[in-house]
């Protein structure tokens, strides 16, 4: 496919788009991740679309995040999908069969493992919105800020209880699910050790007829991986530290990890302002330090990388991903390591290559071995994630940099389909279109 020629659309327009697709996936209390490939609430695609939605109304965007912590199972964790009624989703809430763990919340299904915890980050930001918009919106932040506290608190001490269980300190995944990056590279190694058992129930994918070509998806056999780890978690009661223990899968991640310390800072924060709980706000500063060294001590030596740790194997795990910049996020890992990861950035192995659209990061360098342009994490550009280095960086002092992503990141989706995804060669938008969270980053970047 011939590269497009982008900008094609007003940033009125496009805005105006953007508003649209979100209306159009707002069932009433939650806006679906995507029409029809994804057609359920996702724990962290509900943070960014309540960011978007906070620029077109902030009471529907705090009523999104209180949907979604209503679903917020009794010990804590926040669940990586929440389901409406729809049955063209697999694997749906029957399969997941957390009906039988005791924990999960009673008047809604959900599945049964979470994602990265990026909720605060989303309430910190709309409160700023807020006060941006009117007095009575400001009010209306801060009254839902106040009303969310305690349960972040508890889904970040979830964490913490559950998922620490490497002396690594990288918060730890039982699913490449739960790292939001399905099929990256990040998670080859440990998946090859993952054999499902011939007592895996039979399954029919569902998600194939949603995208334009099987090539932009992950393959069967690594389905075939990710239903067996759910049917090790279910068979094991959802009860988290059994799953830990049980689970085939168990690995540090470390891009999970940099956001989890950046949302522990920010959650602090708010904690301050709102006059929360000194103790609780002392131990979010206390796992945050935590998560941050770890995710300094993962880097390589020589790029400075940061890595993601196989704790089944003991071992470090190098693919060339984005998720090796997370010390670029959180910071921690001193101003050389900081220095040579930005110029790598920069440079010609990852938004500098030269044949790129748009100068956003691709989710895998195209110089790596494991770089697909088409599929799904393991090559294509997100702007999503455009849009999370940006936060992370004006948060940092970059404004220049945070300016550069969000210029290049509405470069990318200049052609107004608000794909899942995108081609970084030729812009092709990939995977879904009409994508709730593309188009929340969009409304955030213009508005
Ligand atoms: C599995 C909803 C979600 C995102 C993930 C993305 C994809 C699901 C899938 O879609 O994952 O959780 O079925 O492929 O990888 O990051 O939250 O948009």
């Amino acid at each position: 496919t011939a590269a497009r020629t982008p900008p094609r659309i007003s940033s009125t327009g496009l805005a105006a788009r953007a508003a649209v697709v979100l209306r159009d996936n707002d069932t009433g209390t939650l806006v679906t991740a995507s029409p029809r490939l994804y057609p359920h609430m996702w724990s962290w695609d509900a943070a960014f679309i309540a960011v978007g939605l906070a620029h077109l109304d902030v009471g529907r965007a705090v009523a999104e995040l209180d949907t979604l912590l209503d679903a917020q199972w009794r010990d804590g964790m926040i669940p990586h999908i929440v389901f409406t009624g729809a049955t063209d989703y697999f694997p749906g809430p029957d399969r997941w069969g957390t009906d039988a763990a005791p924990q999960r919340p009673r008047h809604v299904r959900t599945s049964g493992i979470c994602q990265p915890a990026v909720h605060a980050i989303a309430v910190h930001r709309i409160v700023n919105v807020a006060r941006r918009t009117s007095a009575a919106d400001a009010e209306l932040a801060r009254r839902f800020a106040e009303r969310a506290w305690p349960g972040l608190y508890r889904w970040h001490r979830w964490l913490v209880r559950h998922r620490l269980p490497d002396p690594s300190g990288l918060v730890t995944i039982v699913h490449g699910w739960e790292s939001g990056m399905d099929n990256s590279p990040r998670w080859d190694l440990p998946y090859a050790a993952v054999r499902p058992g011939p007592d895996l129930p039979p399954y029919v994918r569902l998600d194939l007829a949603g995208v334009g070509h099987p090539g932009e998806r992950p393959s069967d056999d690594e389905y075939d991986r990710y239903l067996w780890l759910v049917e090790q978690m279910r068979r094991a009661g959802y009860r988290p530290d059994e799953v830990v223990r049980t689970s085939d899968f168990l690995v540090g991640d470390v891009f999970g990890t940099a956001l989890f310390a950046l949302a522990c800072d920010v959650l602090a924060k708010l904690g301050d302002d709102l006059g929360q709980n000194r103790a609780e706000i002392a131990a979010l500063r206390a796992w945050s330090a935590r998560a941050r060294a770890a995710v300094a001590a993962s880097c390589r030596p020589g790029t400075g990388l940061a890595r993601d740790r196989d704790v089944r194997a003991d071992r470090w795990l190098d693919a060339e991903t984005l998720a090796g910049f997370a010390p670029l996020l959180c910071g921690g890992a001193g101003t050389r390591v900081e220095a040579r990861l930005l110029d790598l950035l920069d440079g010609p192995r990852w938004a500098g290559h030269p044949a790129l659209l748009a100068a956003v990061p691709p989710s895998v360098s195209p110089h790596s071995p494991d770089f697909d342009a088409r599929r799904y994490w393991r090559g294509p550009q997100w702007p999503v994630l455009a849009w999370l280095l940006g936060w992370a960086f004006e948060r940092r002092g970059w404004s220049q940099r945070a300016a550069g992503l969000r210029e290049q990141g509405l470069r990318l989706v200049s052609d107004g389909s608000f794909g899942e995804y995108y081609e970084p060669f030729t812009g092709e938008p990939l995977g879904s279109t009409r994508q709730s969270w593309t188009a929340a980053v969009v409304l955030d970047w213009l508005c």
